[in-house]
């Protein structure tokens, strides 16, 4: 299995990449883990203090789910993800089953600050966009499919979006392989990743 980390500010095109680089690679050949799904369980807490998490820290993740799901698929057996909820800011309680695949990408802002799951990806990519750019792809993301309004967002980014990325996330270029700039489509480096996959599945 070959295993693949993507990693990037919120924003910076992550989850556009991995759908590009699954376009026209073969069905069935590669799987994608979402760090989205692996936030912590916080079913004890009321909306409104859901609300005042801080995402963008390490801690709210759930780095020893993810990292036990990655050894079972690296092992061939399918896994039980959780499903998470934007609006409501916790696991859905359903669960969806990943089964393993040849190529295995998993992406996320966090995926490359914990220092365990670092050490399970064969390749490590950052994408990177400039913060301007991803603040904009971020307005329109979370207006339009998080049921946020711009004041929240707004006042999101500056108190935690903005420092917890200069903390914990740009940093995280230093352990990448390839770092892909991507303030406009880079058809370029997709491909590249994608003859890459292809060698593996060949
Ligand atoms: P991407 N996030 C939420 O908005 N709500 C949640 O319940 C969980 C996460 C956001 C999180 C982070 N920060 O910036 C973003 N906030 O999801 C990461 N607030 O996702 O890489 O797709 O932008
Ligand atoms: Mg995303």
């Amino acid at each position: 299995m070959l295993i693949i980390g993507i990693a990037g500010g919120t924003g910076c095109g992550k989850t556009t990449v991995v759908n590009q680089i699954l376009n026209e690679l073969p069905e069935g050949e590669v799987g994608v883990i979402s760090q989205d799904s692996y936030y912590m369980d916080t079913s004890h807490l009321s909306f409104e203090e859901r609300k005042k998490i801080n995402f963008d820290h390490p801690r709210s993740i759930d780095f020893e789910l993810l990292e036990a799901h990655l050894g079972e698929l690296r092992k061939g057996k399918p896994v039980d993800q959780p499903v998470y909820s934007f609006v409501k800011h916790n696991r859905t309680g359903d669960t969806i089953t990943t089964n393993p695949r040849k190529v295995m990408i998993v992406e996320g802002i966090l995926i490359l600050t914990n220092p365990e799951l670092r050490e399970m990806f064969d390749i490590k990519i950052f994408v990177h966009a400039d913060s301007d750019e991803r603040l904009i792809r971020r307005l329109k993301r979370d207006i339009s499919e998080r049921g946020r309004d711009i004041d929240e967002v707004l006042s999101r980014y500056q108190s935690t979006l903005k420092p917890m990325h200069q903390q914990f996330i740009e940093p995280m270029k230093e352990y990448a392989d390839i770092i892909i700039p991507n303030n406009k489509y880079n058809t370029v480096a997709v491909d590249i990743v994608k003859t890459i996959i292809n060698e593996k599945l060949n």
